[in-house]
């Protein structure tokens, strides 16, 4: 009795958070990041993402899951040396759609799960500034 009820409120949480998430109208596909090499700390991870709904959507935070710390960054040339740079928050327009690509703006991990050579994959979530949150999986490509 007990555990349909904890069944049932968890149904009813994980519709709640789907219906936020179409409301807001961002979208992720195609999420990835590199092989990671033994001893590594840190990982990019790019997607693409689409803003489909009718308002102007602002991610702020970039949480990835098993992992101490992440930030949005984007890497800039300086003189022939390439660079990266803390972004606080992604602006996406109306209709507008964004490519997280290597040499642009990322996700930079701090650190990493430690059974990440098992799983090939991270659960991402964005969340933006009017407190709508959207989680995608990004998987590990061999390149
Ligand atoms: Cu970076």
């Amino acid at each position: 009795m007990l555990k349909s009820l904890v069944v049932g409120f968890l149904l009813f949480l994980s519709t709640t958070v789907l219906g936020q998430d179409e409301a807001s109208g961002l979208a992720a596909s195609n999420g990835w990041f590199r092989e990671v090499l033994p001893g590594q700390k840190s990982l990019a991870i790019y997607v693409s993402l689409l803003n489909s709904g009718p308002t102007t959507l602002t991610i702020e935070s970039v949480e990835v899951v098993g992992v101490a710390h992440s930030m949005l960054h984007m890497s800039y040339d300086e003189k022939g040396v390439s660079r990266m740079k803390h972004l606080d928050s992604l602006v996406l327009e109306s209709g507008q759609s964004y490519q997280l690509q290597p040499g642009a703006t990322h996700i930079m991990t701090m650190g990493l799960p430690n059974d990440l050579q098992q799983r090939r994959a991270l659960t991402v979530i964005l969340r933006t500034s009017d407190g709508q949150s959207l989680s995608f999986e990004a998987t590990m490509k061999a390149i």
